[in-house]
């Protein structure tokens, strides 16, 4: 069966916390594979009610492959590589093609330091919240990620491999933090950031973020207590 006749379905959390949800929607629709979004809503201690319905993990995103669910981020990612190879989400070089894998890998496992500090929450403005010597280091190190692969690539395309891919995916979030918390980046990196913004993609799942109300106590470390 062709894989655009495979039926897609996205699980995803709140489209202004959820980072990982983030990743793989990012991803689907900037390639502009058709799939439907299943949208489930945190409690306040950041909990998906409904979740068992959809994962094994009880955690957000899932992939529903004609009902079958693919659970974790990079399962995920490499589920819709694997089904759409003309896509070219991974860069068709292999060397470019194990360091994406690798900084990918780097993020879905580590910066634990930043996520924890800096968690995604697209619609606040909180400018040097949550900033301290352990996040710089996190940060530097991304930025060091970003300014090498770009070094590869220049003259290739805006993105991290020069196309757009799982790596620019994988990094989304990271950018719409640096956003949020006002984070001072290199110029390379700040580039990279801006046009990971101005993807339309990002645009699209942002623009919705606003648009959601939902207050999640568990996710707002630096909002007035309410
Ligand atoms: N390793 C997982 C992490 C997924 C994850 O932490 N998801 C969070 C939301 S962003 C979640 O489901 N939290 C609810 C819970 O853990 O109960 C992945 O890469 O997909």
């Amino acid at each position: 069966m062709p894989a655009g006749d495979v039926k897609l379905q996205l699980v995803t959390g709140n489209k202004n916390y959820s980072s990982w949800s983030m990743r793989p929607w990012v991803l689907l629709r900037e390639a502009g594979i058709a799939f439907e979004d299943i949208a489930l809503k945190f409690d306040d201690d950041g909990r998906i009610p409904g979740i068992e319905r959809y994962s094994p993990s009880r955690q957000v995103p899932v992939l529903l492959v004609d009902g079958e669910a693919v659970w974790d981020s990079m399962a995920i990612f490499e589920a819709v590589a694997e089904l759409f190879p003309e896509k070219s989400l991974w860069p068709r070089e292999a060397r470019a093609r194990r360091l994406a894998r690798s900084i990918c890998a780097e993020m879905h496992a580590g910066f634990r330091t930043l996520r924890g500090a800096m968690p995604m929450n697209i619609r606040a403005s909180h400018p040097g919240k949550g900033m301290s010597p352990g996040v710089q280091t996190d940060i530097d190190r991304i930025a060091g990620i970003w300014q090498d692969c770009r070094g590869r690539s220049s003259g290739e395309g805006p993105m991290l491999f020069g196309t757009f891919g799982v790596a620019d995916a994988m990094y989304a979030p990271v950018v719409t933090r640096c956003r949020t918390y006002a984070v001072a980046l290199p110029p390379v990196a700040q580039a990279y950031a801006d046009a990971v913004l101005g993807l339309a993609s990002v645009r699209e799942w942002m623009d919705a973020a606003r648009a959601e109300t939902e207050f999640v106590r568990a996710d707002e470390p630096y909002a007035p207590s309410r």
